[in-house]
């Protein structure tokens, strides 16, 4: 029997992720199913899709060509054995990442989610160093309002408190960047802020401070989304690219959020001519559809492994159960196809001048407080209100939800990313329900 909100009883037995359980379980909100731009809702409902599920579904929902990948996977092989053992699918695929992704990081270490593909690039920047005979640098630095997940490592470089507070002592010898969010100086930037490329010199201080013989690596987000969709200054990747070099610290992109066309390119690496040692992705790796991961890596990186260990070894003690597995494999490939196919990327780059458009539109309403853009992504900050953070963007979240359109909010800024696929018309639905729903939370 499917799921309904009349037979979802026994709603207490799912301990939810990042949920506020008991306000959940007073009033659920469910969907039953998803095509195209839009979901249903138990109760059948449609309810238009603004922000791709979580960052991920960047082709629309169910698109039956990776449907029928997953279906015939599943029926021809279910799992292969990861380890000393493979399957042609999960080659290919590498061989088709490596192909999109711009520069030299021509090789792909697979995971099934995103917190653990940042660990993963972590542990390979660690050993990195130590199989080239630099073993003291163990140090990692992220940054102020970075979101690298949840596994003990990416909690640790990630600079969004709640997310940390509560778990004691995380990775020894984190330190972190400042954030380039600031309200007075780049508030409703179009685009790139011009303000704030000097902030990547702060990695010079903690080079001064700490010796770079100490520093193994730095991980951002290119455009940080978790924390409200902050867009690099102009310079400022370059900047930090260019301060990594000097030292020999890896310079990490995470981006989960920012692969497969979100930014208008393959990565964020490649929109903005800056390439990283290593990327982490994930969500639309698979179009949201199984979970699966993936860490880019340079060749000089990866050579470093092969080169240095010895012959017959295991050149990196790391893996998971699932690293490559067959369902997400023939699903990540379908969805390459896809993206191709429909040239999403490119059309994701050609729209961001309406969305930015559309999305500026929303200056001068209630709270409004400023207004950020990169591609197809879009944050609209709300000032809080007083003694209440959190509580405006909740309320403009259910308006929204409401009136057909889903939003994502974090605390008071609201977060848009529609799949790529996403049209005009949509697109002024998802603002102007936007803007209705903030003047009516005033
Ligand atoms: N790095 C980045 C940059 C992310 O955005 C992760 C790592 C972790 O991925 P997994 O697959 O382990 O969740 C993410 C995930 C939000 C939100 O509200 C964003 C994410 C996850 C949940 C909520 O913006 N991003
Ligand atoms: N815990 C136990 C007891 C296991 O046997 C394994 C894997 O074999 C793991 C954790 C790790 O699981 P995974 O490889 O899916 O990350």
């Amino acid at each position: 029997m499917p799921v309904t909100a009349a037979n979802a009883n026994n709603l207490d037995a799912l301990w939810m992720p990042f949920t506020a359980n008991r306000a959940f379980k007073r009033n659920p909100r469910m969907f039953a199913a998803a095509s195209g731009m839009y979901y249903t809702t138990v109760d059948g409902r449609q309810v238009l899709d603004g922000t791709a599920g979580l960052w991920c579904v960047n082709a629309g929902h169910c698109r039956p060509k990776i449907v029928e990948a997953i279906q015939r996977q599943a029926a021809a092989m279910d799992y292969a054995t990861a380890f000393q053992l493979g399957h042609p699918a999960e080659f290919e695929l590498a061989g088709r990442l490596t192909a999109l992704a711009p520069g030299d990081l021509d090789h792909v270490f697979f995971a099934n989610s995103g917190s653990e593909a940042v660990d993963t690039a972590l542990k390979i920047a660690l050993a990195y160093h130590r199989i080239r005979g630099e073993g003291t640098r163990t140090r990692l630095i992220g940054r102020e309002r970075g979101y690298h997940g949840v596994g003990f490592g990416g909690m640790s470089v990630g600079g969004i408190v709640n997310n940390r507070k509560m778990f004691g002592t995380m990775l020894a010898g984190v330190d972190h960047l400042p954030t380039t969010h600031n309200l007075e100086k780049n508030a409703f930037s179009r685009g790139q802020p011009e303000w704030g490329v000097h902030l990547a010199d702060e990695l010079e201080r903690l080079v001064a401070l700490h010796d770079a013989s100490t520093i193994a690596a730095v991980i951002v987000e290119p455009v940080a989304g978790s924390a409200g969709v902050l867009v690099p200054p102009v310079g400022y990747l370059e900047r930090l690219r260019a301060i990594c070099d000097e030292h020999q610290i890896l310079l990490i992109f995470d981006e989960v959020i920012t692969g497969f066309g979100r930014v208008g390119a393959s990565f964020a690496a490649e929109r903005f001519g800056v390439i990283p040692d290593m990327i982490t992705c994930a969500k639309g790796l698979t179009n949201g559809s199984v979970p699966m991961s993936a860490v880019f890596v340079r060749d000089d990186v990866y050579d470093a492994f092969m080169d240095k260990s010895p012959k017959g070894a295991i050149e990196l003690f790391h893996g998971y159960t699932y690293s490559g597995h067959p369902l997400a494999s023939a699903a990540a490939l379908a969805t390459l196809d896809v993206y191709k196919e429909e040239g999403l990327f490119e059309r994701a780059h050609l729209l961001s001048p309406r969305w930015e458009d559309a999305i500026h539109s929303l200056k001068g309403g209630a709270n409004v407080v400023d207004i950020r853009n990169l591609g197809l992504m879009a944050g609209i900050e709300l000032a809080p209100r007083q003694g209440k953070p959190g509580t405006r963007g909740a309320d403009v979240f259910a308006k929204c939800f409401d009136d057909g359109v889903l939003v994502r909010t974090t605390g008071d800024v609201i977060a848009l990313s529609p799949p790529l696929i996403v049209e005009e018309a949509q697109i002024d639905q998802i603002i102007e329900t936007l803007r209705k729903a903030i003047q009516k939370t005033a």
